[in-house]
């Protein structure tokens, strides 16, 4: 299928003459699935998102205006062996001036870019909103201490601190990641908390932990999302949240210092509707939108 797109890439924000330094914005693609431990097709999630954004005005759902923000998309960088590639991510993350949206790739291309944010504000305090079914702090998964069972697991490694730390939507475990859990020290939101006290007290009380760091990143993996919403996903797990509820918390964090968004776990051949595309791009248009409105205010 080759359909000319309405717009230019990223909504028309695209900026191919400017560099990260002069864009508020740098896109990434890690098309790698190689660490997903069912389904895979993640790969590919990178140019299907690019595609359809061509396919986006530059406009928020409540009208904010996007054609000030400028983006600029650096393309892909390959993974062939994560265990020397994933270098290669973490460098290029740590020395970016401005915000990486980062479009996986399963979770486990998370592990460098969790990293590279880590040395990027070293010294300050970096805060996490981890949006999944799952919290992935597996040790090791599968025989790999890189999987993307092992993403945050990884993220502590690198020193990032677990009161700083905001898990949202989770409803699926493994053994060994229960002690980490119930220990008290990370901030778990799971999806029966949400259910019970609703999205806008949950976001509310995640934007009070968050607001004591200083920067934050966001790493979402689409499976967050009820697979009613995004099917196209390598573990679907039922009960999980709405678009609504991931837009609100997101607006929750209007005026906070945002620094990065990753995008996971999108897989384009498991939703030949490719409405799990689509709800990756809102996602990252609104988060956009965010940052704009911050910028104003
Ligand atoms: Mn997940």
């Amino acid at each position: 299928m080759t359909v000319e797109g309405t717009h230019n890439l990223w909504g028309d924000l695209h900026s191919p003459e400017s560099s990260p330094a002069e864009s508020d914005f740098t896109v990434i693609g890690i098309p790698f699935d190689g660490l997903a431990s069912a389904r895979t097709g993640a790969a590919l999630a990178p140019q299907r998102i690019r595609y359809w954004s061509r396919h986006l005005a530059p406009f928020s759902e409540d009208r904010t205006r996007l054609g000030g923000m400028r983006i600029c998309d650096l393309g892909d960088i390959k993974i062939v062996d994560a265990r020397h590639d994933f270098e290669q991510v973490r460098k290029s993350v740590a020395q970016l001036p401005n915000i990486p949206i980062l479009l996986g790739g399963d979770h486990s291309v998370s592990i460098p870019i969790l990293q590279g944010q880590r040395q990027r504000f070293a010294g300050q305090r970096l805060g996490v909103l981890w949006v999944d079914a799952h919290p992935d702090l597996c040790d090791e998964f599968d025989g790999s201490p890189l999987s993307h069972a092992c993403t945050l697991r990884r993220g502590l490694d690198a020193g990032i601190a677990p009161q700083d730390i905001c898990m949202v939507g989770l409803r699926s475990w493994e053994e060994q990641e229960l002690d980490l859990i119930e220990n008290g020290q990370l901030n778990v939101y799971s999806m029966q908390q949400i259910a019970d006290h609703g999205m806008k007290v949950v976001a509310a009380e995640v934007r009070g932990i968050l607001s004591a760091c200083d920067a934050i990143h966001i790493s979402l993996d689409i499976d967050a999302l009820d697979p009613s919403v995004a099917p196209g996903t390598g573990i679907p797990d039922c009960g999980g949240l709405t678009m609504r509820e991931v837009l609100t918390l997101l607006k929750a964090l209007q005026g906070l210092p945002l620094v990065g968004l990753d995008l996971v776990e999108v897989s384009p051949p498991l939703d030949p509707s490719e409405a799990t595309v689509f709800a990756a791009l809102k996602i990252i248009m609104e988060f956009i939108a965010v940052l704009a409105r911050s910028a104003t205010v």
